[in-house]
């Protein structure tokens, strides 16, 4: 199958009816992602003053985003959610996956803590999975990949021993990984986000450039600060549709920028990365995380 054959055939599987297994196609990207909790409202604030938060819009603008991950070529996975995970849609600050490995993160707010059981079972399937311990905190929203290159944030959300326990499991497997101290923003990649090889996306006005060394950066545009954080999978870089003028940065990189409306997560913090993992390689023949998505299980797209 080519590959624009088969990325419609993934995006008729996620227009399809959910709770609807497909067959297996040909890709090489898992994507989980998890849903919006009814309790969003309630959900952590650190720079932001709380704002109502439209679930139905969010949802609408979540399941976009989603096929916008098909649209890239992922096979998406949701995972169920409950009242008590207010944050649960923002996935990835619960786990980081390496083709290695993938490390199940102690996020550092302690009401997330909750939703780190069933991202850990659904990653089991498809890597060896180790777990920050206590007094360790990290969320994975701190954790930027480039190639072997492992930036870990030391924010308000990941402490020194996070960083140390993130290392230990990395190191051995070829990685650097250099602690970034992050003051300004929430997270590591609230600032500073990979869109292409080599390629940063950043806001210099949040974070201090001088770590990514050997890379080239893309300057946000200034009026868009929140515009640094965005998601690139292969060849595209999905990106807030509210930021258009970084977008327009990207694109004179010669970068493939697929704009998606994410301004209800926003009110709580949220970007485009923060709302999916993103795993190579194909999932394991015949295995099936997929079950319904109202008992704490999972429905794929
Ligand atoms: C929180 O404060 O934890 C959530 N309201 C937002 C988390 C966003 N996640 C991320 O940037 N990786």
């Amino acid at each position: 199958m080519v590959r624009h054959e088969a990325r419609r055939s993934l995006k008729l599987s996620a227009d399809a009816d959910r709770g609807r297994r497909y067959d297996v196609r040909v890709t090489d990207r898992l994507a989980f992602t998890r849903a919006i909790s009814q309790s969003i409202a309630r959900c952590e604030l650190t720079h932001l003053a709380r704002v109502a938060i439209d679930v139905d819009a969010a949802r609408a603008q979540h399941a976009g985003y989603e096929r916008a991950l098909a649209d890239a070529g992922c096979r998406i996975t949701r995972l169920a959610a409950d009242d008590d995970m207010p944050d649960s849609v923002f996935i990835e600050d619960t786990a980081v996956v390496f083709d290695e490995l993938a490390i199940v993160a102690r996020p550092g707010a302690e009401s997330r803590r909750r939703e780190v059981p069933a991202v850990a079972a659904a990653l089991a399937p498809h890597r060896a999975v180790s777990a920050i311990a206590a007094p360790g905190t990290l969320d994975g929203g701190d954790v930027l990949v480039s190639g072997r290159r492992v930036f870990v944030g030391s924010s308000g959300r990941t402490n020194a021993h996070g960083i140390a326990q993130l290392r230990a499991l990395l190191e051995p497997h070829g990685y650097s990984v250099t602690a970034v101290p992050v003051s300004g923003c929430l997270h590591l990649k609230s600032a500073v986000c990979v869109v292409g090889d080599g390629l940063l996306l950043i806001n210099r006005a949040w974070i201090d450039a001088a770590p990514f060394d050997r890379l080239t950066l893309v300057d946000v545009d200034p009026s868009e600060p929140f515009g640094a954080n965005a998601l690139r999978i292969g060849d595209t870089v999905i990106a807030p549709q509210e930021f258009d003028r970084t977008a327009a940065r990207l694109r004179a990189h010669g970068l493939s920028v697929h704009p998606v409306p994410a301004s209800e997560l926003a009110k709580a913090e949220g970007g485009v990365t923060c709302c999916s993992l993103i795993l190579r390689g194909p999932a394991k023949a015949g295995h099936d995380v997929g079950k319904a998505d109202t008992d704490g299980g999972s429905v794929r797209l």
